[in-house]
Protein backbone atom coordinates (compact mmCIF):
# COMPACT_ATOMS: atom_id res chain seq x y z
CA UNK A 1 0.00 0.00 0.00
CA UNK A 2 1.07 3.66 -0.52
CA UNK A 3 2.79 5.50 2.16
CA UNK A 4 -0.13 8.28 1.40
CA UNK A 5 -3.67 6.90 1.45
CA UNK A 6 -6.74 7.82 -1.05
CA UNK A 7 -7.93 10.15 1.60
CA UNK A 8 -4.56 11.86 2.36
CA UNK A 9 -4.52 11.97 -1.98
CA UNK A 10 -7.59 13.51 -2.26
CA UNK A 11 -6.94 16.29 0.10
CA UNK A 12 -3.47 17.17 -1.04
CA UNK A 13 -4.95 17.74 -4.63
CA UNK A 14 -7.44 19.94 -3.40
CA UNK A 15 -4.82 22.59 -1.66
CA UNK A 16 -4.42 25.83 -3.16
CA UNK A 17 -1.86 28.34 -1.96
CA UNK A 18 -1.75 31.37 -3.00
CA UNK A 19 1.40 33.29 -4.21
CA UNK A 20 1.88 37.26 -3.83
CA UNK A 21 2.74 39.23 -7.01
CA UNK A 22 5.63 40.84 -4.72
CA UNK A 23 7.50 37.82 -4.13
CA UNK A 24 8.57 37.91 -8.26
CA UNK A 25 9.63 41.75 -7.89
CA UNK A 26 13.25 42.66 -6.22
CA UNK A 27 13.26 43.08 -2.77
CA UNK A 28 16.38 43.12 -0.05
CA UNK A 29 16.82 44.70 3.20
CA UNK A 30 17.59 48.69 3.98
CA UNK A 31 21.33 48.00 3.46
CA UNK A 32 20.46 46.83 -0.25
CA UNK A 33 18.08 45.85 -3.07
CA UNK A 34 19.68 43.31 -5.56
CA UNK A 35 18.30 43.15 -9.25
CA UNK A 36 18.18 39.98 -11.05
CA UNK A 37 18.27 38.84 -14.26
CA UNK A 38 14.51 38.96 -16.26
CA UNK A 39 12.80 40.28 -12.84
CA UNK A 40 8.99 41.36 -14.13
CA UNK A 41 8.62 45.06 -15.43
CA UNK A 42 4.92 44.78 -14.66
CA UNK A 43 2.03 43.37 -12.67
CA UNK A 44 1.26 41.17 -16.16
CA UNK A 45 4.60 39.62 -16.14
CA UNK A 46 4.11 39.29 -12.56
CA UNK A 47 1.08 37.07 -12.80
CA UNK A 48 3.02 35.07 -15.90
CA UNK A 49 5.79 34.14 -13.47
CA UNK A 50 2.97 33.19 -11.01
CA UNK A 51 1.25 30.74 -13.61
CA UNK A 52 4.89 29.39 -13.49
CA UNK A 53 5.15 27.97 -10.39
CA UNK A 54 1.51 26.78 -10.48
CA UNK A 55 2.04 24.86 -14.23
CA UNK A 56 4.70 22.92 -12.38
CA UNK A 57 2.62 22.03 -9.64
CA UNK A 58 -0.90 22.64 -9.60
CA UNK A 59 -0.58 24.57 -6.06
CA UNK A 60 -1.27 27.79 -6.91
CA UNK A 61 -4.06 28.93 -8.73
CA UNK A 62 -4.21 31.84 -7.45
CA UNK A 63 -2.25 35.40 -7.02
CA UNK A 64 -2.63 38.27 -4.89
CA UNK A 65 -1.95 41.82 -5.93
CA UNK A 66 -1.24 44.93 -3.92
CA UNK A 67 -2.25 48.47 -4.62
CA UNK A 68 -1.17 50.66 -5.25
CA UNK A 69 1.98 48.81 -6.57
CA UNK A 70 -0.06 46.82 -9.34
CA UNK A 71 -2.51 49.44 -10.01
CA UNK A 72 -3.62 49.12 -13.67
CA UNK A 73 -6.02 51.16 -15.79
CA UNK A 74 -7.74 48.10 -16.99
CA UNK A 75 -8.73 45.21 -14.49
CA UNK A 76 -10.90 43.67 -16.82
CA UNK A 77 -7.61 42.76 -18.77
CA UNK A 78 -5.37 41.72 -16.41
CA UNK A 79 -8.18 38.87 -14.94
CA UNK A 80 -8.52 37.96 -18.17
CA UNK A 81 -4.24 37.64 -18.47
CA UNK A 82 -4.58 36.05 -15.68
CA UNK A 83 -7.29 33.77 -16.47
CA UNK A 84 -5.60 33.02 -19.95
CA UNK A 85 -2.59 31.48 -18.01
CA UNK A 86 -4.59 29.21 -16.21
CA UNK A 87 -4.54 31.07 -12.91
CA UNK A 88 -7.14 33.73 -10.67
CA UNK A 89 -6.61 37.61 -8.75
CA UNK A 90 -6.88 36.69 -5.48
CA UNK A 91 -6.60 38.95 -2.45
CA UNK A 92 -5.98 42.81 -2.71
CA UNK A 93 -3.47 44.41 -0.21
CA UNK A 94 -3.83 47.59 0.98
CA UNK A 95 -1.09 50.00 1.51
CA UNK A 96 -1.18 53.23 3.61
CA UNK A 97 2.76 52.68 5.03
CA UNK A 98 4.11 54.45 2.06
CA UNK A 99 2.73 57.93 1.67
CA UNK A 100 3.90 61.02 3.70
CA UNK A 101 0.36 61.70 5.56
CA UNK A 102 0.99 57.99 7.07
CA UNK A 103 3.27 59.18 8.74
CA UNK A 104 1.48 59.10 12.65
CA UNK A 105 -1.04 57.30 11.41
CA UNK A 106 -3.65 56.46 8.74
CA UNK A 107 -6.59 54.60 9.69
CA UNK A 108 -5.89 55.22 13.49
CA UNK A 109 -5.17 58.79 12.43
CA UNK A 110 -6.10 61.99 15.00
CA UNK A 111 -6.38 64.47 11.67
CA UNK A 112 -9.97 63.73 9.80
CA UNK A 113 -8.54 64.21 6.48
CA UNK A 114 -6.10 61.94 6.74
CA UNK A 115 -7.95 58.76 8.42
CA UNK A 116 -10.39 59.96 5.86
CA UNK A 117 -8.05 59.51 3.15
CA UNK A 118 -6.92 56.03 4.23
CA UNK A 119 -10.75 54.89 4.53
CA UNK A 120 -11.06 56.14 1.24
CA UNK A 121 -7.80 53.88 -0.14
CA UNK A 122 -9.49 51.13 0.86
CA UNK A 123 -12.94 52.25 -0.69
CA UNK A 124 -10.74 51.94 -3.79
CA UNK A 125 -9.09 48.44 -3.11
CA UNK A 126 -12.75 47.15 -2.94
CA UNK A 127 -14.23 48.71 -6.16
CA UNK A 128 -10.89 47.07 -7.76
CA UNK A 129 -12.13 43.76 -5.88
CA UNK A 130 -15.11 43.73 -7.60
CA UNK A 131 -13.26 44.13 -11.00
CA UNK A 132 -10.83 41.50 -10.58
CA UNK A 133 -13.01 39.09 -8.79
CA UNK A 134 -11.31 39.19 -5.50
CA UNK A 135 -13.01 38.04 -2.53
CA UNK A 136 -10.53 39.46 0.56
CA UNK A 137 -9.38 42.76 0.94
CA UNK A 138 -6.06 42.16 3.67
CA UNK A 139 -5.19 45.14 5.36
CA UNK A 140 -1.72 45.23 7.36
CA UNK A 141 -1.24 48.17 9.34
CA UNK A 142 1.88 49.89 9.73
CA UNK A 143 0.41 51.95 12.56
CA UNK A 144 2.39 52.70 16.27
CA UNK A 145 4.12 55.06 18.19
CA UNK A 146 8.13 55.09 18.96
CA UNK A 147 7.34 56.45 22.43
CA UNK A 148 5.20 56.49 25.63
CA UNK A 149 3.46 59.33 25.74
CA UNK A 150 4.01 59.93 22.01
CA UNK A 151 0.04 59.22 21.26
CA UNK A 152 -3.24 58.49 22.64
CA UNK A 153 -3.02 54.52 22.16
CA UNK A 154 -7.14 53.88 23.25
CA UNK A 155 -8.41 56.85 21.32
CA UNK A 156 -6.49 55.10 18.20
CA UNK A 157 -8.40 51.80 18.66
CA UNK A 158 -12.09 53.98 18.75
CA UNK A 159 -11.01 55.18 15.52
CA UNK A 160 -9.74 51.98 13.90
CA UNK A 161 -13.14 50.65 14.80
CA UNK A 162 -14.86 53.44 13.10
CA UNK A 163 -12.68 53.66 10.28
CA UNK A 164 -12.94 49.35 9.87
CA UNK A 165 -17.04 50.14 10.24
CA UNK A 166 -16.74 52.40 7.17
CA UNK A 167 -14.53 49.73 5.09
CA UNK A 168 -16.43 46.81 6.30
CA UNK A 169 -19.87 48.36 5.59
CA UNK A 170 -18.89 48.78 1.82
CA UNK A 171 -18.22 45.35 1.14
CA UNK A 172 -20.14 42.94 -1.33
CA UNK A 173 -22.10 40.39 0.45
CA UNK A 174 -19.54 37.97 -1.35
CA UNK A 175 -16.29 39.91 -0.09
CA UNK A 176 -14.48 39.83 3.16
CA UNK A 177 -11.89 42.00 5.55
CA UNK A 178 -9.03 39.94 6.56
CA UNK A 179 -7.16 42.39 9.24
CA UNK A 180 -3.28 41.19 9.87
CA UNK A 181 -1.40 42.10 13.30
CA UNK A 182 2.21 42.14 13.56
CA UNK A 183 4.24 42.66 16.88
CA UNK A 184 6.38 45.71 15.98
CA UNK A 185 8.11 47.42 12.94
CA UNK A 186 7.80 50.05 11.74
CA UNK A 187 6.96 51.32 14.99
CA UNK A 188 8.37 49.98 17.85
CA UNK A 189 6.95 51.11 21.20
CA UNK A 190 3.31 50.26 20.43
CA UNK A 191 1.64 48.49 17.50
CA UNK A 192 -2.37 49.17 16.87
CA UNK A 193 -2.84 45.89 15.62
CA UNK A 194 0.05 44.08 17.80
CA UNK A 195 -1.74 40.51 18.48
CA UNK A 196 -3.67 38.11 17.63
CA UNK A 197 -6.45 39.22 20.32
CA UNK A 198 -6.81 42.90 19.24
CA UNK A 199 -7.03 41.77 15.79
CA UNK A 200 -9.80 39.09 17.15
CA UNK A 201 -11.55 42.38 18.96
CA UNK A 202 -12.01 44.43 16.48
CA UNK A 203 -12.61 42.05 13.65
CA UNK A 204 -15.27 40.33 15.43
CA UNK A 205 -17.24 43.88 16.64
CA UNK A 206 -17.68 44.34 11.90
CA UNK A 207 -19.06 41.25 11.87
CA UNK A 208 -19.04 37.86 9.96
CA UNK A 209 -17.15 38.49 7.06
CA UNK A 210 -14.12 40.13 8.70
CA UNK A 211 -11.51 37.97 10.16
CA UNK A 212 -8.09 37.55 11.31
CA UNK A 213 -5.12 37.36 9.02
CA UNK A 214 -2.36 35.24 10.50
CA UNK A 215 0.93 36.45 8.86
CA UNK A 216 3.68 33.49 10.64
CA UNK A 217 7.05 35.67 11.00
CA UNK A 218 4.71 38.46 13.08
CA UNK A 219 4.93 36.94 16.48
CA UNK A 220 7.36 37.20 19.26
CA UNK A 221 10.37 34.30 19.43
CA UNK A 222 9.00 31.20 21.05
CA UNK A 223 5.46 32.24 20.51
CA UNK A 224 3.32 28.82 20.27
CA UNK A 225 1.64 29.70 16.89
CA UNK A 226 -0.58 26.73 16.51
CA UNK A 227 -1.89 27.29 20.09
CA UNK A 228 -3.25 30.87 18.13
CA UNK A 229 -4.11 28.92 14.85
CA UNK A 230 -6.25 26.20 16.93
CA UNK A 231 -8.03 29.63 18.89
CA UNK A 232 -9.26 31.04 16.37
CA UNK A 233 -10.25 27.95 14.15
CA UNK A 234 -12.15 27.02 17.83
CA UNK A 235 -13.56 30.59 17.66
CA UNK A 236 -14.59 30.57 13.44
CA UNK A 237 -11.90 33.98 13.04
CA UNK A 238 -9.50 32.21 10.73
CA UNK A 239 -9.54 34.17 7.65
CA UNK A 240 -6.40 33.35 6.29
CA UNK A 241 -2.61 32.64 6.94
CA UNK A 242 0.03 34.53 5.31
CA UNK A 243 3.20 31.70 5.15
CA UNK A 244 6.69 32.40 5.69
CA UNK A 245 9.45 32.06 7.62
CA UNK A 246 11.59 33.79 10.18
CA UNK A 247 14.60 33.61 12.25
CA UNK A 248 14.68 36.95 14.35
CA UNK A 249 11.58 39.39 13.01
CA UNK A 250 9.23 39.93 9.82
CA UNK A 251 12.29 37.76 7.83
CA UNK A 252 9.88 36.99 4.69
CA UNK A 253 11.90 33.63 3.97
CA UNK A 254 10.62 30.91 2.47
CA UNK A 255 7.88 28.90 4.24
CA UNK A 256 9.10 25.80 5.87
CA UNK A 257 13.21 26.70 5.49
CA UNK A 258 13.49 28.01 8.90
CA UNK A 259 11.47 25.45 11.10
CA UNK A 260 9.64 22.90 9.51
CA UNK A 261 8.34 21.51 12.37
CA UNK A 262 6.86 24.21 13.07
CA UNK A 263 5.27 24.87 10.09
CA UNK A 264 4.19 20.58 11.06
CA UNK A 265 2.89 21.65 13.68
CA UNK A 266 0.34 24.53 12.39
CA UNK A 267 -0.81 22.26 9.68
CA UNK A 268 -1.60 19.62 12.31
CA UNK A 269 -4.25 21.95 13.80
CA UNK A 270 -5.23 23.21 10.79
CA UNK A 271 -6.12 19.56 10.10
CA UNK A 272 -7.58 19.22 13.72
CA UNK A 273 -9.25 22.73 13.05
CA UNK A 274 -10.93 21.85 10.10
CA UNK A 275 -8.97 24.42 8.26
CA UNK A 276 -7.29 22.46 5.83
CA UNK A 277 -9.08 22.78 2.03
CA UNK A 278 -11.91 24.97 3.97
CA UNK A 279 -12.63 27.86 1.19
CA UNK A 280 -13.12 30.35 4.43
CA UNK A 281 -9.32 29.47 5.44
CA UNK A 282 -6.81 31.32 2.99
CA UNK A 283 -3.62 29.61 2.60
CA UNK A 284 -1.10 32.25 0.88
CA UNK A 285 2.64 33.14 1.08
CA UNK A 286 3.76 36.50 1.85
CA UNK A 287 7.32 36.45 1.06
CA UNK A 288 10.60 37.95 -0.57
CA UNK A 289 13.04 36.48 -2.51
CA UNK A 290 16.48 38.86 -1.86
CA UNK A 291 19.11 36.45 -2.81
CA UNK A 292 17.52 33.16 -4.26
CA UNK A 293 15.71 32.59 -7.57
CA UNK A 294 12.27 33.87 -7.26
CA UNK A 295 10.19 31.82 -9.09
CA UNK A 296 12.02 28.53 -8.10
CA UNK A 297 11.96 30.12 -4.58
CA UNK A 298 8.10 30.19 -5.13
CA UNK A 299 8.15 26.24 -6.24
CA UNK A 300 10.19 25.07 -3.21
CA UNK A 301 7.53 27.10 -0.68
CA UNK A 302 4.63 26.06 -1.71
CA UNK A 303 6.00 22.33 -2.12
CA UNK A 304 7.28 22.70 1.46
CA UNK A 305 3.87 23.57 2.72
CA UNK A 306 2.48 20.68 0.96
CA UNK A 307 5.02 17.89 1.95
CA UNK A 308 4.23 19.31 5.57
CA UNK A 309 0.57 18.74 5.06
CA UNK A 310 1.06 15.39 4.03
CA UNK A 311 3.01 14.60 6.88
CA UNK A 312 0.96 15.90 9.40
CA UNK A 313 -1.94 14.21 7.40
CA UNK A 314 -0.34 10.89 8.79
CA UNK A 315 -0.70 11.11 11.85
CA UNK A 316 -2.29 8.28 13.68
CA UNK A 317 -5.34 9.99 15.63
CA UNK A 318 -7.04 6.98 17.34
CA UNK A 319 -3.49 5.73 18.28
CA UNK A 320 -2.62 9.84 19.58
CA UNK A 321 -6.14 10.08 21.39
CA UNK A 322 -5.68 6.72 22.97
CA UNK A 323 -2.05 7.72 24.56
CA UNK A 324 -3.06 11.03 25.69
CA UNK A 325 -6.51 9.47 27.40
CA UNK A 326 -4.03 7.32 29.24
CA UNK A 327 -1.81 10.34 29.80
CA UNK A 328 1.12 8.28 28.09
CA UNK A 329 3.38 11.19 27.16
CA UNK A 330 6.00 10.14 25.86
CA UNK A 331 3.88 7.68 23.77
CA UNK A 332 1.83 10.62 22.68
CA UNK A 333 5.12 12.33 21.38
CA UNK A 334 5.45 9.23 19.58
CA UNK A 335 2.75 9.18 17.72
CA UNK A 336 2.72 12.67 16.59
CA UNK A 337 6.60 12.19 16.02
CA UNK A 338 6.51 10.10 13.93
CA UNK A 339 4.27 11.99 11.11
CA UNK A 340 6.97 14.36 11.46
CA UNK A 341 9.88 12.42 10.81
CA UNK A 342 7.60 10.19 7.89
CA UNK A 343 9.62 11.54 4.51
CA UNK A 344 6.37 11.40 1.99
CA UNK A 345 8.50 12.95 -1.15
CA UNK A 346 8.95 10.08 -2.80
CA UNK A 347 5.35 8.98 -2.50
CA UNK A 348 4.87 12.52 -3.60
CA UNK A 349 6.73 12.10 -6.37
CA UNK A 350 5.33 9.18 -7.74
CA UNK A 351 1.39 10.79 -7.03
CA UNK A 352 2.60 14.11 -9.11
CA UNK A 353 3.39 11.29 -12.02
CA UNK A 354 -0.15 10.02 -11.93
CA UNK A 355 -1.21 13.13 -12.21
CA UNK A 356 0.61 14.32 -15.08
CA UNK A 357 2.49 16.42 -13.65
CA UNK A 358 6.48 16.63 -13.12
CA UNK A 359 7.76 14.75 -10.55
CA UNK A 360 10.35 17.01 -9.80
CA UNK A 361 8.55 20.40 -10.10
CA UNK A 362 11.90 22.27 -9.73
CA UNK A 363 13.81 20.14 -12.41
CA UNK A 364 10.92 20.59 -14.64
CA UNK A 365 11.38 24.41 -14.29
CA UNK A 366 14.95 24.74 -14.78
CA UNK A 367 14.48 22.32 -17.78
CA UNK A 368 11.67 24.73 -19.23
CA UNK A 369 13.67 27.32 -20.83
CA UNK A 370 11.45 29.83 -19.02
CA UNK A 371 14.13 31.52 -17.11
CA UNK A 372 16.43 31.79 -19.73
CA UNK A 373 13.34 33.16 -22.31
CA UNK A 374 12.22 36.35 -19.38
CA UNK A 375 16.34 36.79 -18.58
CA UNK A 376 16.10 37.68 -22.57
CA UNK A 377 13.27 39.05 -23.03
CA UNK A 378 12.95 41.17 -20.10
CA UNK A 379 16.42 42.85 -20.87
CA UNK A 380 14.75 47.06 -20.94
CA UNK A 381 12.09 48.55 -18.52
CA UNK A 382 11.79 49.70 -15.42
CA UNK A 383 12.32 46.25 -13.03
CA UNK A 384 9.73 45.63 -10.30
CA UNK A 385 10.29 45.41 -6.79
CA UNK A 386 8.42 45.25 -3.20
CA UNK A 387 7.29 48.77 -3.49
CA UNK A 388 6.57 48.82 -7.08
C1 LIG B 1 4.86 43.93 6.30
O1 LIG B 1 5.21 43.35 7.51
C2 LIG B 1 4.24 42.91 5.41
O2 LIG B 1 5.19 41.87 5.27
C3 LIG B 1 2.92 42.37 5.96
O3 LIG B 1 3.13 41.06 6.42
C4 LIG B 1 1.99 42.38 4.79
O4 LIG B 1 1.22 41.24 4.67
C5 LIG B 1 2.96 42.49 3.65
O5 LIG B 1 3.96 43.34 4.13
C6 LIG B 1 2.38 43.08 2.41
O6 LIG B 1 1.81 44.34 2.68
MN1 LIG C 1 1.93 39.42 5.85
Amino acid sequence: MSLLSPQVLAALEAQAIELPSWAFGNSGTRFRVFPTAGTPRDVFEKIADAAEVNRVTALAPSVALHIPWDRVDDYDALRRHAEDLGVTLGTINSNTFQDEDYKFGALTHHDDRIRRKAIDHHLACIDIMDRTGSRDLKIWLAEGSNYPGQTDMRARQDRLHDSLQEIYARLGDAQRLVLEYKFFEPSFYHTDVPDWGTSYAQVAALGDRALVCLDTGHHAPGTNIEFIVMQLLRLGKLGSFDFNSRFYADDDLIVGAADPFQLFRILVEVIRGGGLNNPDVAFMLDQCHNVEAKIPGQIRSVLNVQEMTARALLIDHDALAAAQGANDVLGAQAVFMDAFYTDVRPALAEWRESRGLPTDPMAAYAASGYQERIESERAGGTQAGWGA
